[in-house]
């Protein structure tokens, strides 16, 4: 990856990346701005937001009916950012959102194989806590104290052979130290795969195609849309988000 990598990458499963301080505090602002005006969803014990597909927890499954249309331009944004930084490999298509409460968790899992594809990359905003992952076979266990703005990304060994969680606690232990949660929200950035990608015309709103509709945008659509961005400049006008780059996402 092209971003500088954090020393914490030392603790965490082969395949899993961490950078700090990937976005800055008012682009952390800007992004939970634009979550709070969408529609949370309280189907789980955490409230969450799908974009670009919904995720099926039931079925365990992105089905063909599942899309939702384009990401949002705010969230195009950050994807860009993520790939120009070498975080993430191609567009994503498909983010949840998801919102921990103090107490709140999401129980050991390995991202949908199926469903997506091999890497599966979360940003993280506000509170701090505690990501675990576990090894499958050997049932070994490492934990990441997960900052407000910093990036995990997991590919290979971490994105499948390691489970990963976040225990649902009031607190986490720090270097010792006792540190209280607070409200946390992460997006996790996906590609769903080929073969689970709706049939033309399928699951999109009417008179749009399922290419047009669902297709992730190419790195190069997305350099025209945010010029700014692009420029290294202060703020882009659509999105809102200002994209100064920074030593740890500018690319290598
Ligand atoms: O909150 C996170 O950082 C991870 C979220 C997650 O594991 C998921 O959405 O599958």
């Amino acid at each position: 990856m092209g971003v500088g990598l954090d020393e914490r990458c030392k603790g965490l499963p082969p395949g899993a990346v961490y950078v700090a301080s990937f976005i800055s505090p008012d682009e952390e602002a800007v992004l939970v701005r634009h979550l709070d005006k969408g529609g949370w969803s309280a189907e789980l014990k955490r409230r969450v937001q799908h974009f670009g597909y919904r995720y099926d927890y039931r079925a365990r499954a992105v089905s063909p009916d599942a899309c939702l249309g384009p990401l949002p331009e705010w969230l195009r944004a950050v994807s860009g950012r993520l790939v120009s930084a070498g975080v993430l490999g191609g567009f994503p298509d498909q983010v949840i959102a998801n919102e921990y409460l103090p107490g709140q968790g999401i129980r050991a899992h390995i991202d949908c194989v199926p469903c997506f594809g091999e890497r599966i990359v979360s940003l993280s905003l506000l509170s701090p806590c505690e990501m675990v992952f576990r090894q499958k076979q050997s049932g070994e266990k490492l934990a990441v104290l997960l900052e407000p703005r910093s990036v995990l990304a997991m590919t290979g060994p971490a994105r499948y052979q390691w489970t990963h969680e976040i225990p649902a606690r009031l607190s986490d232990r720090v270097d010792g130290a006792k540190v209280e949660r607070a409200r946390r929200i992460s997006l996790t950035f996906r590609t769903v795969v080929e073969t689970t990608r709706p049939v033309k015309g399928a699951g999109c709103a009417k008179g749009r195609r399922a290419a047009t509709c669902c297709m992730p945008a190419k790195p190069g659509v997305i350099g025209r849309q945010f010029p700014a961005w692009r420029a290294g400049h202060r703020s882009d006008r659509r999105s809102g988000l200002p994209f100064r780059r920074s030593r740890a996402s500018g690319p290598r």
